[in-house]
């Protein structure tokens, strides 16, 4: 009996930016007496079902964005009698989906690190479960990724994961609903020692694939001291010290390492949390800015972060703290006007980001605008039979974009603006003027490819609905996604040692007391 962990996708372009840890971490769950398990990556190449054998196990992990392409796996699979097993975001989510559409035997919700052997031995045995509960797994009991079956050469970024959960409850996001809001931090020796491991293959370019790297705000510590029951002050303290620990660890890493992460808006105001991660070679982040008014961010319950000069001052500390960031900014939000979309392109210039995507808000099932659409449509239209509220399951050829329904402005309208911020962002001069951020010619060069292929890739999976400029842009991403490994890799370090601890081993943090 093999085990096969795929991960589905429509488009492969032979190389890939980030690793799929998910994939990584099952082949750790995966007991010895199975063998190695295949990883198989569809955005490096199609999976090939002629490997796949009778009794086999094939566990597919899913998000909403590839769902459909994870079904038809599923079927194919099934049919050549391999025991089907479907997890991830969109699996937890909808579980009996991937039994109806996927021919799944199981389907696993919430974290697969501990059920994953339990899946393995029901399989072995021919009883598989129909539904296994994975729940949260407690932080130090995350299982730490496979990194010796990853080939190094086919990936720019390997990703980590140090916390999970989001105590914010934005309403596009369905993170601090699948992950919870209590952030479960791992243990920081199991986090060094996957980097130490990845360093010595070669990478140097870590993705801490975090929902928030910044879990603990200032604000929070002050309101919890605010109260006399001071143990969540001192379990909040903790968490924030660990954050310090695990950063003071990466410092000693080798000076070419770089890390990225994603980041609340907030740890701008945390001069002492940006100086460690400026020292720990953090030099970049994800952070959501969404919208530039204050009336935008109330709309996706986001008020804790900031508009207008004063989110340019908190875009800027970063930049001051050498963290290049990635802003994410949200068009289609009830309150954007046509206005808007100049002023974001404005600040986003203006602010220092080195980095921008600018989404269309889209109902992503599991968040709060997702319930609130599918609640209010009416006369719901179908595609080849199947209601637009389930849209992932429409075939991508026909598959229209679907937004959240704006008072004022057409989908079509919105998405021309969009694309012309986009547009304006990655014009080359605007690219050459945002690479002196960095001193190195090679550097500055680095930073033009991976520009143009951020957004070929992204115009290839997101925007656009011209079919032939989807064309254009598959192709030009994998040119450009050919040349970009090389500038990423190092020389390997195999003898590079763990960093040692500063201030002795960081305990686990009773769940119970994190509020
Ligand atoms: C890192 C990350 C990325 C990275 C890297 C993706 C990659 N190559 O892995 C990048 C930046 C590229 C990215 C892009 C996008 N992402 Co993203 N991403 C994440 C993030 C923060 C972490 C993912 C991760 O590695 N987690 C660590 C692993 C170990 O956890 P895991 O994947 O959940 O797997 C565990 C379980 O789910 C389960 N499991 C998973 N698969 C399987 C399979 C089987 C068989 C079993 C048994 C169990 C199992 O077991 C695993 C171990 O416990 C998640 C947030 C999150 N909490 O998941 C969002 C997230 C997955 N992304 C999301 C989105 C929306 C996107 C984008 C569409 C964003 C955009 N607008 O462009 C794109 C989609 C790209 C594409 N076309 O596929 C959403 C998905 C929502 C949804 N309903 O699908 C999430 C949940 C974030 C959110 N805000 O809601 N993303
Ligand atoms: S968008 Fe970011 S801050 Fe908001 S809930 Fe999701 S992960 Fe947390």
């Amino acid at each position: 009996m093999r085990v096969h962990l795929v991960n589905p996708s429509d488009v492969s372009f032979g190389t890939a930016v980030i690793t799929p840890r998910w994939q990584y971490v099952l082949a750790a769950a995966t007991p010895d007496r199975f063998g190695t398990p295949a990883i198989v990556d569809e955005t490096l190449d199609p999976f090939d079902i002629e490997t796949v054998r009778a009794g086999d196990v094939v566990g597919i992990g899913i998000h909403t964005a590839n769902a459909l392409r994870g079904y038809r796996l599923g079927q194919r699979v099934r049919g050549r009698g391999a025991f089907v097993v479907f997890g991830g975001i969109h699996a937890t989510l909808f579980p009996d989906e991937a039994r109806e559409h996927g021919g799944a035997h199981a389907v696993v919700t919430g974290d697969g690190d501990r059920i994953w052997s339990r899946v393995l031995d029901d399989c072995e045995r021919g009883e598989p479960q129909p539904r296994y509960e994975g729940g949260r797994v407690d932080g130090d009991a995350f299982m730490s990724a496979r990194w010796d079956l990853l080939d190094a050469n086919r990936y720019m970024w390997a990703a980590v994961q140090t916390v999970r959960g989001c105590p914010k409850h934005c309403s596009f996001c369905s993170v601090w609903r699948t992950d919870g809001q209590k952030p479960r931090q791992r243990a920081i020796a199991a986090v060094v020692r996957e980097i130490v491991e990845l360093r010595r293959k070669g990478f140097r370019f870590i993705v801490l694939a975090d929902d928030n790297f910044y879990p603990v705000t200032l604000g929070d510590l002050a309101a919890a001291d605010r109260r006399a029951d001071k143990r969540q002050h001192a379990a909040l303290r903790a968490l924030r010290d660990e954050r310090f620990e695990l950063m003071a660890r990466l410092e000693q890493l080798p000076s070419d390492m770089v890390f990225y992460t994603q980041i609340t808006m907030e740890a701008a105001e945390d001069p002492e949390f940006l100086a460690a991660m400026r020292r720990a070679r953090i030099r970049g982040a994800l952070v959501g800015v969404e919208s530039v008014t204050p009336e935008g961010l109330k709309a996706v319950f986001k008020n804790f972060n900031e508009a207008g000069e004063d989110l340019v001052t908190r875009l800027q500390a970063f930049r001051a703290a050498d963290v290049h960031v990635l802003g994410s900014f949200i068009f289609g939000l009830p309150t954007d006007t046509l206005e808007t979309f100049t002023a974001t392109a404005d600040l986003a210039q203006r602010a220092g980001v080195s980095f921008a995507q600018f989404v269309m808000l889209t109902p992503l099932p599991g968040t709060l605008d997702f319930a609130k659409w599918e609640r209010e449509a009416t006369d719901v239209p179908m595609v080849g039979g199947v209601p637009l509220t389930r849209y992932w399951l429409i075939p991508p050829e026909h598959r229209p974009r679907v937004y959240s329904p704006h008072p004022r402005m057409s989908a079509d309208e919105l998405r021309a603006q969009t694309q012309r911020v986009w547009d304006r962002f990655y014009a080359i001069g605007a690219i050459w003027q945002r690479s002196t951020c960095i001193r190195s010619l090679r550097g500055r060069l680095a930073f033009v490819l991976i520009s143009k292929l951020y957004r070929q890739m992204y115009a290839n999976t997101g925007i656009a609905t011209d079919s032939a400029r989807v064309q254009r842009s598959a192709r030009r991403a994998r040119w450009l996604a050919r040349a970009a490994p090389r500038l990423f890799v190092a020389a390997p370090m195999p003898a590079l040692a763990e960093p040692v601890s500063l201030r002795g081993e960081a305990k686990a943090i009773p769940l119970a007391l994190v509020p």
